[in-house]
C-alpha cells in the first residue's frame, strides 16, 4: 500500500512529527511504501506575510528560521499537494491532527474531493478526544482512536487484500445510524517498535539553533501519557478515554532509547534533542541511571520538560551528566491559588523557586510556559505571573492564552464550544475569544502581546509599555520600539 501522510503544521515550526515518524517506521516494515505531505516549509503568500509582521522580543540568533527557505518559490498548499498527490498516487490518506490543526488539513483535502480516488483516514491528539467532531467531515472515511501503530498495519492489510475492515481495534467510522467505535486493543509495547523513520521528513526539520550554534536534531519521546491532572489539558482525557487499552502512562526501557539515539547519531549525525516527554523527573532514579549510563558516550545535547515537585539535586546531576542544557517549566500563573484551583497544579510557588536554584547550579537553561486569560483571573493576577517570572530571573517565557480543549475540565465548566458560528475550530492565536477571565478579550491579547516585555523592561517603564498593548498606530510604534530596546537590553547582558 502506498501511504500519504498529511502534516497540516504551522509554517516555519521545524521539528519531527513523533508520531507520524512511529507510524512510518512500522509501515515500512511490513512492506508499506510511504510519502509525506508537510505544510512546515511551504511558502504560501498568507504564511510568508504572517511571519514577516510577526516581533519576538527573545534574543534573535544570526542562523534564522527564514534563510531555510530564502530560495524556495512562494506557492499555493494546493499546487504544492496537487504535485505530490501525482507524483504518489497514495491508496491511503492519512492525515495527524491536533485541534488546532484538524480544520488546517481538512480544508487541504476538500480542494481535492473530486479528485481524490483512495480513503482517507484521521489520527492524532483531536481524532481520540473528539471522534464525532473528528469524523464529520464528508472527505473522512475512517478515524483512529488513540494509538496507531497496529490499526494502520491492519488497515494497509484489509484495504490491499480486499479484507473487511471494520472490526479492526481502535478504528471508527460513519454508519447509517450513526458512529461505530471498535473496542480498543492494549498499548503497544514501547520496546517493541523500530527506530522512528526521520527518512520522510524534510532535512530542515533537524534544524536545530541553540545558543549561538546550530545543530542537527529534533524531537524524541521516551513515553506515552503524563501522571497528572492540570484541568486545561487533555491528558487526563486522554487516560480516561483509552483505559480499556491499559495504563496510559509509560516510559520505554532505557536501553530502547539509547538504541534508537545511537542510529539517529549515525543516520543523521544527530547531536541534539528536544525529549517531549510530559515530565522526565517522574521517573526513578534507578531509571534515570541506565539512560545516563547509555546516554553519556553519545556525548548529545538535549532539552526536556519538567515539573518542579519532581526535581531533585541528583535527578538533575544525572540529566546533566547525560547531556541536558535547556529545561523548560510551566509555571503558568504566579499566583498559587488560580493555579491550584482553577488549573488544578498544587505546587507551590516556593517548590518552583527551589527546583530553579537546583538547575541553576547546574547551569541548564531554563524556559518557562505560562498562560493567561484563566477564568475568575484579574490583571494584577497576570502581574503575579509577571512579577515572579522576574523573580526567578527568567529570559525566555513562553506566554500563551488558555485554551479550553474539548472535554477538559475548564471547556466543561465553562460550557465552551469547540466551534464558532461558521463552523470553524477556534485556532489557539485566538484563544481570548472564549472571554473566560475578569479581563476583556483585547485587554488579554495586549498583555500577552507585551508580557516578556513587562518582565525584561525595569518597573520605570511599565507605564510606558501599557501604551505598548494597544493596537492603535501609536500602541504599534511604542510596541516596535520597546522591542528593540529589550534585545539590546538582552544582547549587552549577555556580551558582559
Ligand atoms: C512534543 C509536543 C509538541 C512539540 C512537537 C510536536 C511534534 N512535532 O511532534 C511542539 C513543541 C512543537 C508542540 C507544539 C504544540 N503543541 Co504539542 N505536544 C507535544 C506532546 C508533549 C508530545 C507529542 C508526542 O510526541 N506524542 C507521542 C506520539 C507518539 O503520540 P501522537 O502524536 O499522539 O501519535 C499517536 C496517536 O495519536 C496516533 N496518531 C497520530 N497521528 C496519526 C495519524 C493517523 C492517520 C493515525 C491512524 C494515527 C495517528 O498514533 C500515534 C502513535 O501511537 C503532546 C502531549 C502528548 N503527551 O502527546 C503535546 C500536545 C499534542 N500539544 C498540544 C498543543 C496544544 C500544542 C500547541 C498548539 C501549543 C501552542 N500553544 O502553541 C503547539 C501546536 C504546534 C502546531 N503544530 O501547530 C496539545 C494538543 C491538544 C489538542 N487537543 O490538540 C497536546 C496534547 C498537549 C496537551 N496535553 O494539551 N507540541
Ligand atoms: S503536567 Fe503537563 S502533560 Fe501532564 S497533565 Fe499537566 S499540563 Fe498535561
Amino acid at each position: 500500500m502506498k501511504v500519504l501522510f498529511l502534516y497540516p503544521n504551522k509554517y516555519l515550526s521545524p521539528g519531527i512529527n513523533t508520531g507520524i515518524s512511529i507510524l512510518s517506521a512500522v509501515l515500512k516494515q511490513e512492506n508499506n511504501e510511504v510519502s509525506l505531505f508537510d505544510y512546515t516549509f511551504v511558502k504560501t503568500k498568507e504564511s510568508y506575510k504572517k511571519l514577516s509582521k510577526s516581533m519576538a522580543v527573545f534574543l534573535p540568533t544570526e542562523h534564522s528560521l527564514e534563510s531555510l527557505v530564502a530560495d524556495d518559490p512562494v506557492e499555493s498548499l494546493e499546487e504544492s499537494f496537487e504535485r505530490r498527490l501525482e507524483q504518489f498516487s497514495p491508496d491511503l490518506i492519512a492525515l495527524s491532527a491536533m485541534t488546532g490543526t484538524f480544520d488546517m488539513g481538512i480544508n487541504l483535502l476538500k480542494e481535492f474531493k473530486s479528485k481524490l480516488k483512495c480513503k482517507v483516514i484521521v489520527g492524532g491528539v483531536h481524532a481520540t478526544i473528539a471522534p464525532e467532531d473528528a469524523l464529520t467531515p464528508d472527505i473522512v472515511d475512517f478515524i483512529c482512536v488513540g494509538e496507531g501503530e497496529e490499526l494502520m498495519v491492519e488497515l494497509c492489510d484489509c484495504l490491499s487484500k480486499g479484507k473487511d475492515y471494520r472490526q479492526i481495534s481502535n478504528l471508527a467510522f460513519k454508519k447509517k445510524s450513526g458512529i461505530q467505535v471498535n473496542k480498543l486493543h492494549s498499548f503497544v509495547n514501547l520496546d517493541e517498535l523500530p527506530t522512528p523513520d526521520w527518512s520522510i521528513f524534510d532535512s530542515r526539520h533537524l534544524f536545530r539553533p541553540f545558543m549561538g550554534n546550530v545543530y542537527q536534531g529534533s524531537f524524541y519521546i521516551m513515553s506515552r501519557g503524563c501522571p497528572y491532572n492540570c484541568s486545561y489539558c487533555v491528558s487526563k482525557l486522554m487516560r480516561q478515554t483509552l483505559k480499556e487499552s491499559g495504563s496510559h502512562y509509560r516510559f520505554q526501557h532505557p536501553t530502547t532509547t539509547i538504541s534508537h539515539l545511537s542510529d539517529f547519531k549515525k543516520q543523521y549525525n544527530a547531536t541534539w534533542f528536544k525529549f517531549a516527554d510530559d515530565s522526565i523527573m517522574s521517573m526513578s532514579e534507578k531509571f534515570l541511571e541506565e539512560l545516563a549510563e547509555g546516554l553519556t558516550p553519545l556525548k548529545i545535547n538535549f532539552g526536556c520538560s519538567v515539573r518542579p515537585e519532581t526535581t531533585t539535586d541528583r535527578k538533575v546531576a544525572l540529566l546533566k551528566q547525560m547531556g541536558c542544557v535547556a529545561m523548560s517549566f510551566g509555571i503558568e500563573s504566579g499566583n498559587e491559588e488560580l493555579r491550584r484551583k482553577v488549573l488544578n497544579r498544587t505546587m507551590l510557588n516556593k517548590q518552583i523557586e527551589q527546583a530553579i536554584k537546583i538547575i541553576n547550579n547546574y547551569g541548564i537553561r531554563i524556559s518557562t510556559f505560562n498562560m493567561i486569560g484563566l477564568p475568575e483571573e484579574t490583571r494584577d493576577n497576570v502581574f503575579e505571573t509577571i512579577r515572579f517570572n522576574k523573580k526567578l530571573n527568567i529570559e525566555a517565557a513562553n506566554i500563551y492564552c488558555i485554551y479550553p480543549y474539548p472535554g477538559t475540565e475548564v471547556s466543561k465548566k465553562n460550557k465552551t464550544k469547540l466551534r464558532d458560528n461558521k463552523g470553524n475550530i477556534i485556532l489557539i492565536d485566538n484563544a481570548s475569544v472564549f472571554d473566560l477571565s475578569k479581563m476583556s478579550p483585547l485587554e488579554v491579547e495586549g498583555l500577552r502581546k507585551t508580557f516578556n516585555l513587562y518582565m525584561i523592561l525595569p518597573e520605570e517603564l511599565w507605564p510606558v509599555i501599557r501604551y505598548a498593548e494597544k493596537n492603535t498606530e501609536v500602541g504599534i510604534d511604542i510596541f516596535a520600539a520597546l522591542v528593540k530596546y529589550s534585545r539590546e537590553l538582552l544582547k549587552k547582558k549577555h556580551s558582559n
